[in-house]
Formats: structure tokens, sequence, C-alpha cells
């Protein structure tokens, strides 16, 4: 064998083992392994302009949606981390009391280890999509075995996710827009001690996973941020494990954009990581150009808000696109509050985003890891 006959050998091995572990991978991921040439990565991606300093970007997924070619492939190519759009929310995790159906979230694992992203569980305690079994028998309950509940459904589900998820929203949308705890059958029943509680029981169930309290509302200055950067100082002084706290950031582009970089470093100051964890902007149909451009516009303020705060260590999107989107099932009339539109092609308010991230690269603060 010659020397160049021996090289040919040798990159024809290579090419072959190359090609056996891409099967691999494809075949152990159970998502998608076919490539759909209809979409494309960005020339830049979210996630690698943001990485550059360190700085998580997400998408909440639809699970149901990860066996279309081409909503997985953007999904995994231009974010870092993903958030189950509802796959591990309590009504679908134990439909039926003790038995649990983890076949949806265990998928987003898969396809999240299978694509370099790390994982937000969303939410341990919330008080919508609760399974009837729950909220049908809960008011005869006593706070004990409501109690009792709770610890076992946090011990349940962060038990079996152990190690795989980067951060929880242990306690969901816990306060009322008045600023006063939300008056559910957590509070009703617990008291407000239940949201210590369900913090300490996640932190022993996964001591690795980042605990965050999530809201929606606190972007801007009010009764409803005050009182829970209140209460969150309260939990930090008590010694209660809790290490961030989310924005959720639904926005509507009938108003001006929030001061959200000075609330996400007003939370920050607490000694906590701050996320943005539910990002949309909508606005009435059809929206016009300049319409499309205001919402770009506040896409990228909290975008750059975010990325000048470090302790914000992720910026999640609500939905990959407009026909995903949670928005005209709730607010009739109003949509296009995501950056992908329905036949999945990236939109203005996709490069607004990318634009601020790209010319971070080389300013923005780094992200601790
Ligand atoms: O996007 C979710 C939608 O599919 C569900 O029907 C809805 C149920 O209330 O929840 C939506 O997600 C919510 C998230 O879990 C918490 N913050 C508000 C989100 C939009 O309602």
């Amino acid at each position: 064998m010659t020397s160049r006959t021996r090289t040919l050998a040798r990159s024809a091995a290579v090419l072959l083992a190359l090609t056996a572990l891409a099967a691999l991978t494809a075949c152990t991921s159970g998502t998608a392994a076919t490539k759909d040439t209809s979409v494309a990565a960005s020339s830049t991606t979210l996630r690698a302009a943001a990485g550059k300093f360190g700085l998580k970007v997400g998408v909440a997924v639809n699970t149901d949606r990860l066996d279309d070619p081409a909503y997985a492939q953007l999904t995994g190519d231009e974010f870092s981390t993903v958030t189950p759009e509802n796959a591990m929310k309590w009504g679908l995790v134990e439909p039926t009391e003790g038995t649990y159906d983890w076949t949806a979230a265990d998928k987003l694992v898969a396809f999240a280890q299978a694509h370099g992203q790390l994982v937000r569980g969303h939410n341990l305690v919330w008080y919508q999509q609760l399974p009837t079994w729950l909220t049908d028998a809960a008011p005869k309950m006593s706070a004990a075995q409501l109690s009792a509940i709770l610890k076992a459904h946090i011990t349940a589900e962060v038990t079996h996710f152990k190690g795989e998820i980067w951060q929880w929203d242990v306690v969901n949308e816990a306060f009322d827009d008045n600023g006063e705890l939300r008056n559910d059958i957590w509070l009703e029943k617990l008291g407000p001690g239940y949201i210590a509680d369900a913090f300490r029981w996640a932190h022993e169930a996964d001591p690795a996973a980042k605990l965050f309290l999530n809201d929606y509302g606190i972007e801007d200055a009010g009764i409803k941020a005050s009182a829970e950067y209140a209460f969150v100082q309260d939990l930090k002084s008590q010694g209660v494990p809790i290490d961030g706290v989310g924005f959720e950031t639904h926005l509507d582009a009938t108003y001006a954009a929030p001061d959200l970089e000075t609330q996400l470093a007003k939370f920050a100051g607490l000694g906590l990581d701050v996320a943005v964890t539910e990002a949309d902007v909508r606005d009435q149909l059809p929206v016009s150009k300049a319409d499309v451009a205001t919402q770009s516009d506040i896409f990228a303020q909290t975008m750059q808000a975010c990325v000048d705060v470090p302790q914000c260590i992720s910026y999640t999107v609500w939905d990959l696109d407009d026909k995903d989107s949670w928005i005209p099932q709730t607010f009739s009339g109003e949509g296009a509050a995501t950056l992908y539109d329905d036949s999945l092609k990236p939109k203005p308010q996709f490069t607004a985003v990318q634009k601020v991230l790209v010319k971070a690269e080389k300013s923005a603060p780094q992200r601790s890891k």
C-alpha cells in the first residue's frame, strides 16, 4: 500500500466512523433525524451570538411539534435552552393521582441533550393546569393533606428530572395584579408558607438545580413588582433556597416598553439570578409595517435589558412561531407575537433581537457559569 492509498484508506475509515456516529446520535436523540431544507439557521444563530458572553437564549416548546423537522431544526439550531410550554405541568404529568406520564417531558429533555441545550423546568406549583382529581378534592382536604400532596408532587417531579434541569420555575404567578398573594387553593389552605416550603422541597430533591419564582407584570415598577421584591427579600433573609426570579415579559405593542433593565437589576441586587422567561410582543391583527417596527423595537429593548444586566442568565421567547402562539386564543383579535411567522420564516422581530446579540458579542458583560 502506498502512503497515498494508506491516507485514503484512513480517511475512508474516519469518514465511516463519523457517519456511524452521526447516525447513532440521530437515532438516540429520538427526534427528527432528517434535516428540513425549507428552513435554515440564520447566518449568526441567536445561541452562538449570545453564547459569546455566556447568555442562554431559549424557546418554549410544544413537544407535539418536535416531529416536524422544520420546527425541530430551528429549535435546535437557534436556541441554547428549551422550556416545555405545557409538558411538565402537573395536570399533564399526573393526570390520575399517583400515575405519572413523563413521555412528552422526557422527549423534550432528550431533544435538549441531543442538541447541547439546557432545560428550564416549568412549573411545579401553579394555580392553573392542575389535575381535576386534585382540584375536585382540594376543598375538602385538610391543610396537612394538601401539603403532603404538594410535597409528594414536587419531590416526584424534581427527582424524576434530577441532574437534567438547569432552572426550575418552582412557584409560578403567586402574586395577583394588586400586589397581594394570589388567593388560590395553595394560599387558601396552606397560607403564604407554601412558597418557602415548595423551594425547600425542590432543593432537597435536586440541590444542583437553580430554583426560580416566576411571574408576569413585574417588568415595570409598580405595586406588584414592589410586593414581589419585598417577598423575595424576606425569603432570602429566612435562608429559603431561592436562586432566581423569572420575568415572563408578555408585552403588548400598543403600550410603551417597560423599564425592564431597572427591575432586573433591582432583583439581581438581592444576590439572585434573573431571567426573561416568556417573552412575546403581541398586537392587534393584522399588523402594519409600523406595528412590526414597534414590536421589533420592544423585543430589542427587552433583549438589551437582559444583555446589560450580568445576572440575567437566560432570555426565553414564548413559542417559536405565530402559528403556535397562545395569544390568539387568549386575546381576541391579537397575535403576531413571536419571532417567526406561520411558515417558520424569521420576522423583522427576529432580526432585531439578533442584531442586539451580535452587537453585544464583544462588549456585553460575561455571565458567570
Ligand atoms: O402557552 C401555554 C398554553 O398553551 C396553555 O394553554 C396555557 C394554560 O394557561 O398556558 C400557557 O403558558 C403560560 C405559562 O405556563 C405561564 N405563564 C403564562 C403563559 C401563557 O398563558
